[in-house]
Parts: structure tokens; C-alpha cells; sequence
């Protein structure tokens, strides 16, 4: 096993054994052999496209399995063994990409045994020059961030096959032979093809459940028995929802999935009560205390504890041993009556009264009453362009000296109190504008407003990204500037490969100086990062008071 795809890697290198995310070694070598799967349907659907004869299909199945080994997705052995299964069909039944294939579009194992040999010989080290192995992974890395939002556009009938057939193109380049440079232009390519998928997701989401409007989110629990429903899958929320009204039972978001409330399709339930808990590291404290079911839609799941596992119903692409999994029926449907029944025989939820918040929210005596603050949330491109004339007169009288985008990803390591820091060492001029789960290090904290602009702005879920994009724009063409001439900083924190991909939209779009943290990728090597710092400005996080003192000039 060697895997180095996120930012809590062991020992900041690779892990070897066990992951720290809790993978195994034979679950590892499970998803190596269904990327290299991936990557032989590819060869050949590309070859077939281009005669007009391909499988429309195979692009949606990899996207989905590239979601599946996306961190902290699916863990359970059975699943992936049934995807390979699913690949060999389908590859098979694609005819040949020529006289001579690579060995990813002809290899069948003969049994599991074959498959674990195979897990030894095709993995990330199996590409022996650094550089070149950093640069597809790094590829790949960003793909697994295309296949992610592309499930979720998809799972609410947005599709792209242009997106599929890039999927499937950059997929197939990394068994070939190319120049560094081929490859960097292959990678900023993914970073354009982020752009599009997440503005799919965004006309997804927005079409089908309307523009998101700044909302204030209860987090005190409710008297009734609850379902907590967590990652990113705002149509199973929904569905959910349809399938819990007058039942008894109260539905609350967690992590990732506290952005659905500013939704006005998600308002008009009122058995949506609120969300609870913060982001997916403390989950193991949050999803005990919650005594009532579980449901994740999407990453980031933690192996559970032997004392909830029981709660806890996966569905998607995410999976784990031993664990209730609820699948979608040819119809598209899933049925969640058995975890709805299971709910009504449990325990309303425990006040956490900020205890499962960790040590930050105290750190800064922001616990306040109960401890259970409100949350802002909603503050996507819609909702904030629709006050974009306040904001730019803010601007431009000085009362906003500058944005500081602080979105991306949280994560277990205690030097994450950075972020929470730093949010609290901005000037009162500034703004935050957050999306993705990075936000719970600062969304407990009352930051305050400028002239009734909150000076916490949280665009959404990390794809939600896409809403940032959108504000920065906005705010270049209304000041009649470039994009990095704005008064814009980014502090950006990572932990897996949906980030990656946000990153490389990012660059795509021209956007220079982002500061990355808390640790550089593994998989960027000594050669790749010098290209970004060279072309890109990227550079790691340090302290607080000079990250302060680069990115709010006059600090
Ligand atoms: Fe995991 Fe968080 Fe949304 Fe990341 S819950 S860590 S960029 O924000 O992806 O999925
Ligand atoms: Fe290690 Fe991260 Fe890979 Fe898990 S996903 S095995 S923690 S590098």
C-alpha cells in the first residue's frame, strides 16, 4: 500500500500500513486495481468515441468510482470488489484500442489473489521518475474531485458528456508517455473542466431547489428523535424529507451539509430543524451524542465506533464493513423506512452545549448562553450579489478593506487552530468568504458585520467555490480590474481531493499568491512545486501574524 492522495497523511509522505483515515492495506490495494480499471476503460471508450460508437455509459460509471476512492468514501472491500467486476464488463465488451493495448485494458484477474498481486504492481509508485508519478497523481487526484461533483449533478439529472469525455481522455493520458509539459497543460485542462462541473452543480442545485438566501441555522437540538444527515447530497436530503413529514421525527444536517437550509426548497420543511454538531473530524463525539441514526450521503465518513455503528446507514458511493447500506432502486428512488422506524425508537439528541466543539470555540470564550450559536450560511453568488451595490460602496468608501477567501477543507490535526486564529486576528475591515468545512473553525465566533454586511460570508458546501468565483467576477468587472488587482487574499485549507480540484480551478482562472495549508501535498514533488511557485505564487501557511501581514497589506 502507498497512499499519499490527502493532507493527513502519515508522517506527511505516504501511509504504508494502515491509513490514517483508517483504510486498510487490502482496501488500498482494491482501489489502485480499480483506477487501473478506470484508466483501460478509458483507452478503449476513447478510442471508440472517436469512431462514434462508444459506451455513453462508462463515463458516469467512472466518475462514480472515482468518487468511491476519493478519501474517507467508501471502505468496505465487498463494494469495491463489486466495482471491478462492473469494470472488466464493461471494458470487455468495448472493443479493442488498437493492435497493441496497454496492460489495463486486456489484465482479468483470476481470483482475489490476482487481484492483491496486481494492487503491488500498479499503484502510485509503480511510476518510478518523481515528477512524472506527482503530475498524474496530482491528475488523478483532480479527477476524483471531477467524478465527485459530477455524481452529484448527475444523481439530479445534470449532465455533460463533455465533462465524462474529458474524464476519460485525462484518465487515459496518464498511461502514456508524455512531457512534463503535456501533462501540466492536461492538469490546468482539469482545472477548466472543475470550473464546468461546478457550475453544473451549481445550476443543479439552484434549479432544483432554488437560490440559496442568507440564512441564520438553529444548532439547539429539538425534543423528538432525530436523523442527522451528513456529506454533501442535497437530493437525498430531500427525499429524506419527503419521506419523514408527520412522522415524529426531526431532521438536522451535520457538517458539509449545513448549507441546505438556506435552500428555499429545504425551508419549507419544518422538520428540518436545524444542524448539528461541526465539522466531519469531531463526528465520533457529535454522531454518539446524537442517539439517533445517521445518514451519510457522501465523505467524510470516520470509521465509526462499535457503540454507534449500528445508527450509521451509508448510501451513494460511500460505503463501510458492516455497516447498513441503503441503495437506489432501478427507479432512482431509495426507500428510508427501515432507518426512519430505527429513529423513532431512539433518544432525542444530546444538548452538546459547544462540548464537542472543540477546544476553539472556547479558546475565544465564544461559547456564549447555551453554547449553541447560530449559524450563518446561504451567502452564495446569488445572495450577495443581490447586494452588491452595499458591498462595493463598502468598498469603495473603505469600510471593507479586503475579502479574505478562507475556504476548503477541516481536519483532525490540532495546528488547524491556525485558521480559527487568524480568523479572529482580521482586522474588523475585512471579510471572510468561506464554503466547504473549513468553516467550522471560524463559523462559532461573532465576527460581527460591516454596515450590515456579515463579515462572515459562507457561500456553501466546498463546491460552493464556484459561488466565490462568481462574487470575484463580479467585483473585477464592477472595479473595472483584473481578477488578482482586487482586494482579495486567499488562505486556503486542504484536505482531500476536492480540494485539489478547487485548487486547480482556481489556478485555471488565473487566480495568483494563494496560500495553502496546513501541510503541502505529499504528492507534489520538489519539481512540480517549484512550477507552482514559479507560475502560480503558491506558498504554505506560517504564523498567523505574518500570513496576517502578506495577505491584509498595512498589518
Ligand atoms: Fe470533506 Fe469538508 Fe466537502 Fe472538503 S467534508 S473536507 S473540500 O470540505 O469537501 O467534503
Ligand atoms: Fe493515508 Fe489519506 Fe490515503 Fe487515507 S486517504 S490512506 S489517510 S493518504
Amino acid at each position: 500500500m502507498y497512499c499519499y492522495q490527502c493532507e493527513e497523511t502519515a508522517k506527511g509522505c505516504g501511509c504504508t500500513t494502515m491509513g490514517v483515515c483508517g483504510k486498510d492495506t487490502e482496501t488500498a490495494g482494491l482501489q489502485d486495481v480499480l483506477i487501473y480499471l478506470a484508466k483501460g476503460i478509458a483507452v478503449r471508450n476513447c478510442a471508440a468515441m472517436e469512431k462514434g460508437t462508444g459506451n455513453g455509459k462508462a463515463g458516469k460509471f467512472i466518475a462514480e468510482v472515482l468518487f468511491a476512492t476519493l478519501t474517507n468514501v467508501n471502505f468496505d472491500k465487498e463494494r469495491f470488489h463489486a466495482y471491478i467486476r462492473e469494470a472488466i464488463s464493461i471494458r470487455d465488451a468495448l472493443p479493442p484500442a488498437g493492435e497493441i493495448e496497454p496492460d489495463a485494458c486486456t489484465w482479468t484477474p483470476a481470483d482475489d489473489a490476482a487481484i492483491a498481486a496486481k494492487a503491488g504492481e500498479v499503484g502510485v509508485l509503480a511510476t518510478a521518475n518523481e515528477d512524472v508519478r506527482s503530475l498524474r497523481e496530482l491528475l488523478v487526484y483532480g479527477l476524483k474531485g471531477v467524478g465527485a461533483y459530477y455524481y452529484h449533478a448527475d444523481a439530479l439529472g445534470y449532465e455533460d458528456d463533455e465533462i465524462t469525455a474529458f474524464i476519460q481522455r485525462a484518465l487515459a493520458s496518464t498511461l502514456q508517455d508524455l512531457t512534463l509539459d503535456e501533462m501540466v497543460g492536461i492538469i490546468l485542462e482539469c482545472g477548466g473542466v472543475g470550473v464546468r462541473v461546478l457550475a453544473l452543480l451549481d445550476t443543479a442545485n439552484t434549479a432544483t431547489f432554488g437560490a440559496p438566501q442568507i440564512t441564520m441555522v438553529r444548532t439547539a437540538p429539538g425534543t423528538r428523535p432525530g436523523i442527522l444527515v451528513t456529506g454533501h447530497d442535497l437530493k437525498d436530503l430531500h427525499d429524506l424529507l419527503e419521506q419523514t413529514k408527520g412522522l415524529g421525527v426531526d431532521i438536522y444536517t451535520h457538517g458539509e451539509m449545513l448549507p441546505a437550509h438556506a435552500y428555499p426548497a429545504f425551508k419549507k420543511y419544518g422538520h428540518l430543524i436545524g444542524n448539528y454538531g461541526g465539522s466531519w473530524p469531531f463526528q465520533k463525539e457529535e454522531f454518539e451524542a446524537f442517539n439517533g441514526p445517521v445518514l451519510v450521503t457522501t465523505n467524510c465518513l470516520v470509521p465509526p465506533k462499535e457503540s454507534y455503528k449500528d445508527r450509521i446507514y451509508t448510501t451513494g458511493p460511500v460505503g463501510f464493513e458492516g455497516v447498513a447500506h441503503i441503495p437506489e432502486a432501478a427507479d432512482g428512488t431509495k426507500d428510508f423506512s427501515a432507518m426512519i422506524r430505527h429513529a423513532q425508537g431512539c433518544q432525542p439528541p444530546k444538548n452538546l452545549h459547544g462540548r464537542a466543539r472543540p477546544s476553539w470555540v472556547s479558546l475565544f470564550g465564544e461559547k456564549g448562553g447555551d453554547g449553541n450559536r447560530d449559524l450563518i450560511t446561504g451567502c452564495a453568488h446569488g445572495a450577495v450579489l443581490a447586494i452588491a451595490g452595499t458591498v462595493i460602496d463598502a468598498v469603495k468608501a473603505g469600510a471593507i478593506r479586503r475579502f479574505v477567501v478562507m475556504a476548503g477543507c477541516d481536519g483532525r490535526q490540532g495546528e488547524r487552530s491556525y485558521y480559527t486564529e487568524f480568523a479572529q486576528a482580521l482586522p474588523k475591515d475585512t471579510v471572510i468568504l468561506t464554503a466547504g468545512c473549513a468553516k467550522y473553525r471560524y463559523n462559532s465566533l461573532d465576527l460581527g458585520d460591516i454596515d450590515g454586511i456579515p463579515r462572515l460570508l459562507d457561500a456553501g458546501q466546498c463546491n460552493d467555490c464556484y459561488s466565490l468565483v462568481v462574487i470575484a467576477q463580479a467585483l473585477a468587472e464592477a472595479f473595472g480590474v483584473g481578477i488578482n488587482d482586487l482586494p482579495v487574499s486567499y488562505n486556503i485549507a486542504w484536505y482531500e481531493q476536492k480540494a485539489v480540484l478547487v485548487l486547480l480551478a482556481l489556478l485555471h482562472l488565473g487566480v495568483k499568491n494563494i496560500t495553502l495549508g496546513p501541510r503541502l501535498p505529499a504528492f507534489v514533488s520538489p519539481g512540480v512545486l517549484n512550477v507552482l511557485v514559479e507560475n502560480f505564487g503558491i506558498r504554505k501557511n506560517t504564523t498567523v501574524a505574518e500570513d496576517l501581514h502578506l495577505m491584509v497589506p498595512g498589518n
